[in-house]
């Protein structure tokens, strides 16, 4: 069974987010998120960079998300939530998925870590701001992409939409600011999901 190494609001939330959508079983086993319990070495061992989350199916380990994503669709998906590989709707997809952990999420979680790693007096209100500035222009990037369709590969819901369903998430929790109309409403749209509900009550 897939076991799914979980902390709240973090980025496992794709990963049983896609389980729920697929309807697979899996374990989400909830572990401590301070900095003392990852850095242990049993920790190190799951994840080499002391992160969450980690998947493991049998004796494969998983430490990114999006490869959680792809080894799942690839392996239990039957074709569901992905377009037919080597199309031109799969390298969008594709790409999607990389832009939302690799450019969109990437300032989001920096504000998340910059924030708990430094003590108020060492914030920097300037650096938090220049990052929420760059995750806005992903944000303007997803809302241009939505202007005339539902979703944002071939107008039909997939793990595309999870891999940046959760980037949105990090943007309504730290950037203060009212999300563009196309992004607002897709938003609303997938949050409304019940395996995202279900995702987030776990
Ligand atoms: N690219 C990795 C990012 C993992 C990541 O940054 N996880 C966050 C929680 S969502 C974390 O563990 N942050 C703690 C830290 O960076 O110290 C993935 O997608 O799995």
């Amino acid at each position: 069974m897939l076991k799914i190494y979980h902390v709240p609001g973090t980025r496992s939330l794709r990963v049983i987010w896609l389980c729920e959508e697929l309807g697979l079983d899996y374990e989400a086993i909830t572990v401590d998120f301070s900095t003392e319990w990852r850095m242990r070495p049993e920790w190190l061992a799951m994840n080499p960079v002391g992160k969450v989350p980690v998947m493991t199916d049998g004796d494969l380990k998983l430490f990114e998300s999006g490869a959680m994503v792809q080894y799942i669709l690839g392996h239990y998906g039957n074709g569901r939530l992905e377009p037919v590989h080597n199309t031109r709707d799969h390298a969008l997809f594709l790409q999607w998925c990389w832009f939302a952990e690799a450019t969109f999420a990437r300032p989001l979680g920096e504000i998340v870590n910059h924030r708990r790693a430094l003590d108020e007096a060492h914030q920097s209100e300037v650096a938090i701001s220049e990052m929420q500035d760059r995750a806005w222009l992903c944000v303007k990037a997803v809302d241009e992409a939505l202007a005339s369709c539902d979703y944002l590969v071939a107008n039909e819901f997939t793990a595309a939409d999870i891999m940046t369903g959760y980037s949105i998430f990090l943007v309504t929790r730290f950037v203060p600011r009212e999300l563009p109309t196309h992004i607002g409403a897709y938003w609303e749209r997938i949050s409304a999901r019940p395996a995202w509900q279900r995702a987030l009550a776990q």
